[in-house]
C-alpha cells in the first residue's frame, strides 16, 4: 500500500517536532509548508537526513505553495504568530483569523479529503474558523489540546506516585485555557480512581488539587521556562497520537476539540470532549456523567470558548 501523506502547516517549533516525530513513527511522507522561505525546506532536508541514522522511511519535503499539499490524508495546522507583548486577544485574533482563512482555502482546494487537527492557539476559536474556512465536514476536523493537557496531567500524577506514566489515565475537558478541567474522578492508577487514591493514603486532596492547578497552568509554566516560544515537544506528541488514531483506524478514545451538535447541551460549538478516532475521523462523541460541580466547572469553559468565538464573529462577520 502507498504510503501515507502528512501535511504540515507552518514549520515552527511544533512544525519541526512533527516532522520528525511522523518520521520516526513512519507514519507516511511529510510535506512541510510555511510562509517562511526556506524554513520548512531546511527542516525537512535535516530530518530526511536523520533518516539513515534514525532508520526510517519517509520522503520530507519543504515548501512555500499549497500544491504540494495536494491529496494529503492528515494536515496539522500550527500556522499563526504567537501572541507578542503589547498585542492584545483581539489584535492576536485578527491575524490568526486571517491566517486559518487562508490555509482553509489550502485545505479546501488541495486536500479536500483530509483528516485535519489544528493547534494554532487560541485553539477552540481557531478549530471552528479553520473548519468554516475549509469547509470540510466536521467529524473531519478537530483541535489538539485535550491530549496535551491530559498528558500534563497524566505525568504530574505518575511523578507524585512514583508509577509507570503508563499506567495512570488522566481526563481534562472543556476549553484550552486556565478554566479547563481536569477530571478527578476518572482519573487514576491502572484503573483505581484517584479519589480511591487519596483513602489509601496515597496522596492527599490537597496534593491533588495543586496538580490539577498545574495542569491548568501547564502551558504557562513552559512559557515562563523558556522565555521565548511555548511547549513544542509534548503538543506535537500530542497531535500525532491523533494522526495515528486516524491513520491506522485505531479507534482510540481521546480527549479532542470537537464541534457539538446538542452534546454537554452545546450546539454549534467546538469543545474539549472524550471523542473516539477512527478512519472516518471523530466517529463518536462520548458524553460522561458529571457531576454539580464538574458541570459548574463545565459550564465556565464553555462560557469563554462562547466568548471567544463571539469575539472572532466580531473581527469576521461573515464567519
Ligand atoms: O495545545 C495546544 N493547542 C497548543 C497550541 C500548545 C502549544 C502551542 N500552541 C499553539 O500552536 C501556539 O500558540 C501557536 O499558535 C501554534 C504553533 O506553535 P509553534 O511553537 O510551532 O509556533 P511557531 O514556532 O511560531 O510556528 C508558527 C509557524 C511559523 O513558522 C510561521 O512562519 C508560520 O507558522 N506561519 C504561517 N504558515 C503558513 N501560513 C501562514 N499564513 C502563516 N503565518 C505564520
Amino acid at each position: 500500500m502507498a504510503r501515507a501523506k502528512i501535511a504540515l502547516i507552518g514549520a515552527g517549533q511544533i512544525g519541526g517536532t512533527l516532522a520528525l516525530l511522523a518520521g520516526l513513527k513512519e507514519l507516511g511522507d511529510v510535506v512541510l509548508f510555511d510562509v517562511a522561505e526556506g524554513i520548512p525546506q531546511g527542516k525537512g532536508l535535516d530530518i530526511a537526513e536523520a533518516s539513515p541514522v534514525l532508520g526510517f522511511d519517509a520522503k520530507l519535503v519543504g515548501t512555500n505553495g499549497y500544491e504540494a499539499i495536494e491529496g494529503a490524508d492528515v494536515v496539522i495546522v500550527t500556522a499563526g504568530v504567537p501572541r507578542k507583548p503589547g498585542m492584545s486577544r483581539s489584535d492576536l485574533l485578527d491575524i490568526n483569523l486571517k491566517v486559518m482563512g487562508q490555509v482553509g482555502a489550502g485545505i479546501k482546494q488541495y486536500a479536500p479529503n483530509a483528516f485535519v487537527i489544528c493547534i494554532t492557539n487560541p485553539l477552540d476559536a481557531m478549530v471552528w474558523a479553520l473548519q468554516k474556512a475549509c469547509g470540510l465536514p466536521v467529524e473531519k476536523v478537530v483541535g489538539m489540546a485535550g491530549v496535551l493537557d491530559s498528558a500534563r496531567f497524566r505525568y504530574f500524577l505518575a511523578d507524585e506516585f512514583n508509577v509507570s506514566v503508563e499506567d495512570v489515565t488522566a481526563f481534562v475537558l472543556g476549553g484550552h485555557g486556565d478554566d479547563m478541567v481536569p477530571l478527578v474522578r476518572y482519573s487514576g492508577v491502572a484503573g483505581i480512581p484517584l479519589p480511591d487514591l487519596v483513602k489509601m493514603g496515597w496522596t492527599t486532596q490537597e496534593k491533588v488539587d495543586s496538580i490539577v492547578e498545574r495542569t491548568r497552568k501547564g502551558g504557562g509554566e513552559i512559557v515562563n521556562l523558556l522565555k521565548t516560544g511555548s511547549a513544542f515537544y509534548a503538543p506535537a506528541a500530542s497531535a500525532i497520537e491523533m494522526a495515528t488514531s486516524y491513520l491506522r483506524d485505531k479507534k482510540r478514545l481521546l480527549p479532542c476539540a470537537a464541534f457539538l451538535t446538542g452534546q454537554y447541551g452545546i450546539d454549534g460549538l467546538y469543545l474539549g470532549v472524550p471523542v473516539i478516532i477512527g478512519a472516518k475521523g471523530v466517529e463518536r462523541i462520548v458524553e460522561i456523567e458529571l457531576d454539580s460541580s464538574e458541570q459548574a466547572m463545565l459550564d465556565k469553559s464553555i462560557a469563554s470558548v462562547q466568548e471567544l468565538v463571539a469575539e472572532c464573529k466580531k473581527i469576521v462577520p461573515s464567519l
